[in-house]
């Protein structure tokens, strides 16, 4: 289950693998974030995907269709991480990225025979990826574009859980079909659903130029890379690019090393986010709290930064050591795992380890106190008047944001 937030992003997973489905099935897409699900359905198969937070929501969503003897199927990240624990809840799981594998099951499931776990020992090429199915969106005039150009991240950093789902194997699709999927979208705001569009910055290039004709906006997330590369800034600028995500995670660089994050150099991040400021692009600073190295000065020292630089938006995260990675296997060595409730992962409302240097409480404490001050009418004005970049739209947003924190405390 997704709660729904302030931004309610298009869910493409299953409208992806629908692409897969021969046209003779009907395909019923719900999003939780969207509706609920009737549970009493008259389908013939059940398939769901989550993130390990919505897990046990989900096992118990499993449980009810398998009662009444309908088939369900299992896959995703929590999947992927956690295989044998969710092969107990369902009747077929997917290991992985599941292209060559799912129109496998799918002929399998007709002929009435089929396996209880697909894997995908070879990562599929992404060359003939479909267009996920728009009709099955649940923004039906398809405003909400979204889609992916690559899939995988090349860096290893201990508490993403991206290199153990994809072994750090960067796939594209080719140009030409990520450039068709973009013009499809009636609406003009993109959003690339890719892990770290800096990975190949050459191939990034030579999208911005397929997509730049189209003169719709876009975002991604993208590593620090890519606010080192002028060509790459001027091209994904030129193209329609109004924000990037960076990965910052930390202004603490001891914390950066300590989780395999070290190419994150922090002497650079204020010369980086000016560059990317000067194209004309808002940066949204993907930040972390709670790393080893952190002390409780960590949150106003990283506010105070924000503010000076004029970071237009903010993502603010509770370290959380989702399994399968470095990370939970150091923690669960160290005996610092507080909880295995997987409802508990969600790297905003719950700390779920032991701090090295705070209590839990003042850690959540502190993520709560970096959003509320983000999102203060001081630190937007300090911010937004630091950096003015698109603030036609910054501004706005920080406001809605702000009436998000304080009235809903989302
Ligand atoms: C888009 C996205 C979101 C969106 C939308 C989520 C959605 N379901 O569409 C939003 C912003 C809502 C989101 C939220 C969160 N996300 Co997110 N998200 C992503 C992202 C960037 C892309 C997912 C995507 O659409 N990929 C494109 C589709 C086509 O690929 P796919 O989903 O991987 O599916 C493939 C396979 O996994 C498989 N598959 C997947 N599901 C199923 C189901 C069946 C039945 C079958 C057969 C196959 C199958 O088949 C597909 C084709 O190969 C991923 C990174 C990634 N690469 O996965 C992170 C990622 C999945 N998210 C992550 C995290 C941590 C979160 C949050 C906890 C963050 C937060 N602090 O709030 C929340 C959790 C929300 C929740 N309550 O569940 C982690 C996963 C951690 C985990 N263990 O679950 C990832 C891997 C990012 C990372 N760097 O670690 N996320």
């Amino acid at each position: 289950m997704r709660r729904a937030r302030v931004l309610n992003f298009q869910q493409i997973t299953m409208p992806y693998l629908a692409a897969f489905v021969p046209s003779n099935w009907e395909v019923i897409h719900i999003d939780e974030a969207e509706s609920p699900v009737d549970i009493a359905l008259k389908v013939d198969l059940v398939g769901i995907t989550f993130h390990t937070p919505s897990a046990f929501h989900v096992y118990k969503l499993a449980a009810q269709f398998r009662k009444r003897a309908i088939p369900v199927v299992l896959g995703g990240p929590h999947v992927t991480l956690m295989p044998d624990e969710a092969q107990a809840y369902a009747d077929v799981i997917f290991v992985g990225e599941a292209e060559y594998q799912w129109p496998q099951f799918l002929r399998d499931f007709e002929t009435g025979k089929y396996a209880h776990r697909y894997s995908a020992n070879i990562p599929p090429t992404l060359e003939d990826a479909p267009m996920a199915r728009k009709e099955l969106f649940h923004r039906r005039d398809y405003t909400a574009g979204r889609l992916f150009a690559s899939r995988g991240c090349a860096y290893g950093c201990d508490f993403c859980t991206l290199a153990v789902m994809y072994q750090r194997k960067v796939r594209k699709r080719p140009i030409a079909a990520v450039a068709a999927e973009y013009a499809s979208f009636r609406g003009k705001v993109i959003i690339f659903w890719d892990d770290n569009l800096a990975n190949d910055r050459e191939y990034a290039k030579a999208l911005f130029r397929a997509i730049e004709p189209c003169k719709k906006w876009w975002s991604s997330q993208a590593s620090i890379h890519a606010g080192e590369d002028e060509e790459f800034l001027e091209l994904a600028a030129r193209s329609g690019c109004k924000q990037l995500f960076i990965g910052l995670e930390s202004i603490s660089q001891a914390s950066m090393n300590e989780v395999h994050k070290g190419f994150n150099r922090v002497e650079t991040y204020a010369r980086v986010i000016e560059r990317i400021h000067a194209y004309g692009i808002a940066v949204q600073a993907g930040i972390v709290f709670g790393f080893d190295n952190d002390m409780e000065s960590i949150f106003d020292e990283t506010l105070d930064f924000l503010e000076a630089v004029g970071v237009q938006n903010a993502t603010f995260n509770i370290l959380t050591p989702y399994p399968g990675t470095r990370l939970y296997q150091r923690l669960e060595t160290e005996g610092r795992i507080l909880t295995r409730d997987w409802s508990k992962y969600n790297s905003r409302d719950d700390v779920v380890f032991r701090p090295q240097n705070m209590s839990p409480e003042t850690l959540l404490e502190g993520y709560r106190y970096a959003n509320w001050r983000f999102y203060s009418c001081k630190s937007i004005y300090q911010r937004l008047s630091r950096s003015p970049v698109g603030l036609w739209w910054t501004l706005p947003l920080n406001l809605v944001y702000m009436s998000a924190f304080r009235y809903y405390g989302q």
